[in-house]
Formats: C-alpha cells, structure tokens, sequence
C-alpha cells in the first residue's frame, strides 16, 4: 500500500510526501526531497508522471475515477489499472523485453510505478515529425506474434486459459468502451462523436451506407464472439514508445480476449493514416512520397514478420488445447498441418483488415481522433486526409475480397495519397 487513506489523485507537489517512503522509488531516484517531478499525460484516461531525483527516474502512472478526455461527467472504474498491469505482466513475459519493466503496483491507488523509457518518444508524434526507426517493422512482428500466438489456445492449456478468459472477462468497462467506440458511435449519430465541419455531407452519407453499417456489425461480432487470444486491445502508434533502436509497448488497460486480427489492425490502420496524411504533414512533396514509402515499407514488415514468426511458434510451440498434432503431424500428415496454418492465418488476414476500416472511420468521426490528422491546422487540407482515411476504411470493411495481399493496401494507400495535394 501506498498510503492506508483511500484512493486520492497524485499531483506533482504531493508525490514526494506520498511516496517518498517507498524504497521502489528512493533506491532508483534518491530521496524524496530532491525529486522533480513533472506531469505529461496526454492519453485519453491517465494521469502519468515523470520523476526524476539524482539517482535516475521514473514513471508512476494513475488511474483517474473518470475520462481525463471527457472530464467528471464520464465515471470510469479505477480497476482498469488491476487489469492494465495484469496484461502487462502477461504480455511482457510472452514477448520479453517489449513492454517496460514494471516496479510496483499499487490497486487501492491504482497506480504503477514503472520504467522511465528514455530517450524514448510516443511512435505517433515520431511519424508526425517523419523519423524512421530502422528496427521496428521486426520488433513489432515479433511482438504482434508472440504475444497473440502465446495467450491462445494452440499455446495455453485448459485450466490456465479458462482461468484467464474469467479474470479478463471483469475488464467489463473498457471492453464495453471498445465495443462502443469502435463498432458503434461512428456509424449513428452519437453524442460522443466529433468530426471536421467541412465532412457534414460525408458524415451524413457514411450514417446512410447499409453495407458499411453491416461491416461494423460483422466485425462487432468477431470481436465480441471470438475470444482467441488475450489482446492488448488498444494498440494504436500511441501505445508504442520509440528510440532509435529500441521500441516498447505500453498501456494495456483495454486487454481482453478477442481474436487475432484485432491488435493487428488497430496498428496497420494507424500506420496507414499517418501515410495518408503526410502530403500535409511534410514541406515538400518529394519529402512526402518518401516517408509515405517507408511507413508502407514499415507496415508490410510488420505483417510480413507476424506470419514468419507466427508460423514459425505453430509449428514449434502448438501444444495447448488447439495443439491437434495427434490428428495431424503424428499421423505423419505436414501437408494437413500447412493447409490448418494457412487457414487460420488466412482468417488473420480478413480480420486484420476489416478491424483496421472500422478503426479508421473512428478516429475519423467517433470520440477519439488522431494527433496526425489533428495536426494538420488548414481545415480544407485536414479534410482531404480525413477523407481519404474514410475512403480507404469503407473498402477494407466493405470489399475485404479486393485485398489478398498487404501489397494490394499499400498499392490503394498510395493511390489514395497521391492525391494528396
Ligand atoms: C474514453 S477512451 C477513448 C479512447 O482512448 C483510448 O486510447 C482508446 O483508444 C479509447 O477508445
Ligand atoms: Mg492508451
């Protein structure tokens, strides 16, 4: 315990009296009088720290009891700090060394004392300012294979993996948050939702687009219904810190177990709206073509490194409930395993970019933007980038048999850009 009072917010000047008798925090920053500690959240729901003493740093992370986005009015559970550091701890051991090293955690105060990942940056603001991060598409592939493939069911046991789908299965608020959010808000006319004036007359023919309406449901259900693997649930380039050779996953608090293609959508769909909007984002047009060129280079890695290192962990690792070598490789049939492999990843495939269509028409017209688009401070030029996401976004959802391949996305993201100016 942190303090035996109850739940009360951290603030910079309290810090140091509040936790300044914690050895988790005085051994790695030295003592308390001589912290400085600054405030830097500027995620949707937290409160996060940076404390810095003259032994080193830190981060302590809180939980608010409502959405910092929306202030008081939108009541949140403080639990959701239970079940980010619970996922964390899940996800770090299946990919080690992808998340950051987590000190303490306290669940009365809902807060964790973490790693200070430095000179790291958020992944977000790295695409806004056009860095390129030579390591990542591997890093990410990796993560996105190790950490889906690890917490299914061709990797977990029975008793373990029902254990886990009832304790997750409590991440009630957010799961609901997510299940608005994305598959609903943006397709009526919502009270939470938000968009660009200059997109009235898109907005008003997206609400009227029965096909796309149908997409969203189609793949509210798969989230809802099929609960493959325990997601990070929120994985978007603001939940990825950067360095030049480092990358790290952070803020889990929306886990829960859904399918596959889940996480992996909510990352390509990030990537491909940061590559549509940079033709407003750099000085030249040449400057545009060029980065756009590589975040797509960056995004086919990513999913080319998923299906290598997935492939390679259902070959090697399949011994859960979905193992099935005794109706496959034991009865000497490769050919039976490749055609099951291929079918799975097949699915992968069509959830992965159905998720990211409906990702993008949320941060386009729901609740939660992105600071890519946001950035962009002519509202015509804003538009036309918003537009293009929404155009890109409904022929994932709507016409998933026009993408075999992430070659056939790239080629239709830079068509779409190329248009940019
Ligand atoms: C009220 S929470 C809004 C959004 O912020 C988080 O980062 C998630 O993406 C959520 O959907
Ligand atoms: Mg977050």
């Amino acid at each position: 315990m942190l303090t035996r009072s109850p739940y009360e917010p951290l603030t910079p000047t309290t810090m140091p009296a509040r936790l300044g008798g914690l050895p988790e925090m005085t051994r790695r920053l030295g003592p308390s009088a001589e912290w400085r500690v600054r405030e830097v959240g500027d995620g949707n729901l937290n409160l996060v720290f940076i404390v810095e003493g003259p032994a080193g740093s830190l981060v302590v992370k809180q939980a608010l009891p409502y959405a910092r986005v929306v202030g008081e009015s939108w009541p949140m559970s403080l639990d959701r700090a239970y079940f980010e550091h619970e996922a964390s701890m899940r996800l770090g051991a299946r990919d080690p060394g992808r998340m950051p090293h987590m000190h303490l955690f306290d669940r009365e105060q809902a807060v964790q004392i973490m790693e200070h990942l430095t000179p790291h940056i958020i992944l977000r603001r790295g695409l806004i300012d056009g860095t390129r991060y030579p390591m990542l598409g591997g890093h990410l592939g990796r993560y996105l294979a190790r950490t889906l493939f690890r917490g299914s069911d061709w990797s977990m046991e029975t008793a373990r993996r029902k254990a886990d789908v009832a304790l997750f299965a409590g991440n009630v608020e957010l799961c609901g948050i997510t299940e608005d959010l994305f598959f609903t808000d943006p397709f009526h006319d919502c009270v939470r939702n938000r968009h660009n004036p200059l997109l009235d007359r898109d907005v008003i023919e997206l609400r009227g687009d029965r096909a796309l309406k149908l997409a969203a449901l189609r793949m509210k259900t798969r989230f809802c219904t099929s609960a493959q693997t325990l997601l990070h649930g929120d994985l978007h380039t603001g939940s990825i810190m950067v360095s030049a050779e480092d990358s790290r996953v952070i803020d889990a608090e929306f886990a829960t177990y859904g399918p596959i293609g889940f996480d992996i959508g909510s990352l390509l769909a990030n990537l491909w709206m940061a590559c549509l909007a940079q033709g407003a984002l750099r000085p030249s047009d040449d400057e545009a073509t060029s980065y756009r060129g590589w975040i797509l280079a960056l995004a086919e890695t990513v999913w080319k490194v998923f299906v290598a290192e997935f492939t390679h962990l259902w070959l090697t690792e399949r011994s859960g409930i979905l193992g099935g070598r005794e109706l496959l490789e034991h009865q000497d049939d490769a050919e039976g395993a490749a055609l099951a492999l291929n079918a799975l990843l097949d699915e992968i495939w069509r959830d992965t970019i159905g998720f990211a269509g409906i990702e993008m028409h949320r941060r386009v017209v729901g609740l939660a933007h992105i600071a890519e688009f946001e950035a962009i401070a002519d509202e015509e030029l804003r538009a036309g980038c918003e537009r293009r996401a929404l155009r890109l976004g409904r022929a994932l959802a709507v016409e998933p048999e026009r993408f075999s391949d992430i070659a056939d996305v790239s080629a239709l993201v830079a068509e779409l850009a190329g248009r940019d100016r």
